[in-house]
C-alpha cells in the first residue's frame, strides 16, 4: 500500500517519484493522461545526472488521476502536489478532493501566490502544507528526468501548534536523500523564489532569450535591475525577505547556474501553453495593490505575456 503519492508528472514530479520509490517509500504517481501513466508502468522512471548519465531506472505504481479519484478508502495519506498552478482550476481541484482522504495532507510545491488560497476553499477539510523547493529538475520525456541541480526543501507549517505532519514530510524528503528542513519561515523562502521568478521568466518569455541570455547585454540587464527593485520594494512591503543587494546577486546567480535552460515561463510560451504569470507578476501587482504601491513595471510585463500570441 502506497503512503504517499505525487500529483503531476512533470519535472518535479517525476523527480520526487523516482527517488521516494528508490529510497523505499512506496509513492504512487498521479498523472494528466492515460498515456504517460501506462508508458511509467511499462518503463519506470528514468532518472538521469546534470549530464544526461543515468542513475537509476525506478519502478513505480503509475495511474491517471481520474483513476486515483475512485473511490478509494485507502488512499495515500501524503500527496506532493506538483502541478502548475494554472493546472489548480476547479476539474482538476474536484479529482483532487475525491484522490486525497480528508485525514490527508497535501504538499503544495507551487510557485508563485494563489494556490494556498485555491486549495482551501476546494478541499477546506484537508490540511495543507506549504513547502518551497529549489531543486533543479528537467523532465527530457513522459518517463525520463534529470536531476539538474541539488537544492533545498523548505516545509512549512499546516498550522502553527502542530509540526507532526510538517516532520513527517521532512522525514521523508529526507529519507529520498534530499535536504528539507521544516521552517517557519517558509513564507520569506516562497516570496525569495517569487523575486527571481518575477524578474526572470516574463523577461525570458517576451525576448525568447534562454536564462543566462539575460546577463548577456547591459540593455537586458538594465531591464531586469528596474523590474527587481519595483519587484524588491512589494515583496519586502510585506514580510522582511533580505538585503536588496544580495538578493540582486542571488537572482544573477540563478541565471549564471541555469544559464542554458529555458525558464518554465519560455516553455509555456513555446509550447502554447497558458503560463502562470496571473500568480507571479500578476500576483505581485495585487500585493503592490494592497500596499497602495505603483507597480507599473509588474502591472506592463504581465499585459505583455498575456498578449504573446
Ligand atoms: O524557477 C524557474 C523557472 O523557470 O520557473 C527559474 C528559477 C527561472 C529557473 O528556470
Amino acid at each position: 500500500m502506497a503512503c504517499a503519492a505525487v500529483a503531476g508528472a512533470g519535472s518535479m514530479g517525476l523527480l520526487l517519484a523516482a527517488k521516494l520509490n528508490a529510497s523505499g517509500i512506496a509513492c504512487e504517481l498521479w498523472t494528466r493522461t492515460e498515456e504517460q501513466a501506462e508508458a511509467l508502468v511499462r518503463d519506470g522512471i528514468s532518472l538521469q545526472d546534470e549530464t544526461g548519465e543515468e542513475l537509476s531506472r525506478v519502478a513505480v505504481r503509475a495511474m491517471p488521476l481520474e483513476e486515483a479519484a475512485t473511490a478509494r478508502s485507502d488512499g495515500p495519506k501524503v500527496v506532493f502536489l506538483a502541478v502548475k498552478q494554472t493546472a489548480l482550476k476547479p476539474p482538476l481541484l474536484a479529482l483532487l478532493a475525491r484522490a486525497v482522504p480528508t485525514d490527508g495532507t497535501i504538499v503544495a510545491l507551487q510557485n508563485g501566490f494563489g494556490h494556498l488560497e485555491a486549495l482551501k476553499e476546494a478541499l477546506p477539510e484537508t490540511e495543507v502544507v506549504p513547502a518551497v523547493t529549489t531543486e533543479g529538475a528537467l523532465r527530457k520525456s513522459g518517463t525520463t528526468v534529470s536531476h539538474t541541480g541539488k537544492g533545498e526543501f523548505r516545509v512549512g507549517l499546516a498550522d502553527e501548534s502542530d509540526r507532526r505532519s510538517s516532520d513527517r514530510v521532512e522525514a521523508m524528503l529526507k529519507q529520498a536523500g534530499f535536504t528539507a528542513f521544516v521552517s517557519n519561515e517558509w513564507e520569506e523562502a516562497l516570496l525569495r523564489k517569487l523575486l527571481a521568478n518575477a524578474v526572470i521568466n516574463p523577461l525570458t518569455a517576451i525576448w525568447g532569450a534562454r536564462n543566462g541570455q539575460l546577463l548577456e547585454s547591459e540593455r537586458k540587464k538594465a531591464v531586469m535591475k528596474a523590474l527587481f527593485r519595483e519587484t524588491y520594494g512589494i515583496l519586502r512591503g510585506r514580510k522582511e525577505i533580505g538585503e536588496e543587494d544580495e538578493l540582486w546577486r542571488s537572482v544573477m546567480r540563478v541565471c549564471e547556474k541555469t544559464a542554458a535552460n529555458r525558464s518554465s515561463m519560455l516553455q509555456d510560451v513555446l509550447a502554447g501553453r497558458e503560463t502562470e504569470i496571473d500568480y507571479i507578476n500578476g500576483a505581485v501587482c495585487r500585493m503592490a495593490e494592497e500596499q497602495g504601491l505603483p507597480s507599473p513595471w509588474n502591472e506592463t510585463l504581465t499585459a505583455l505575456v498575456k498578449a504573446i500570441p
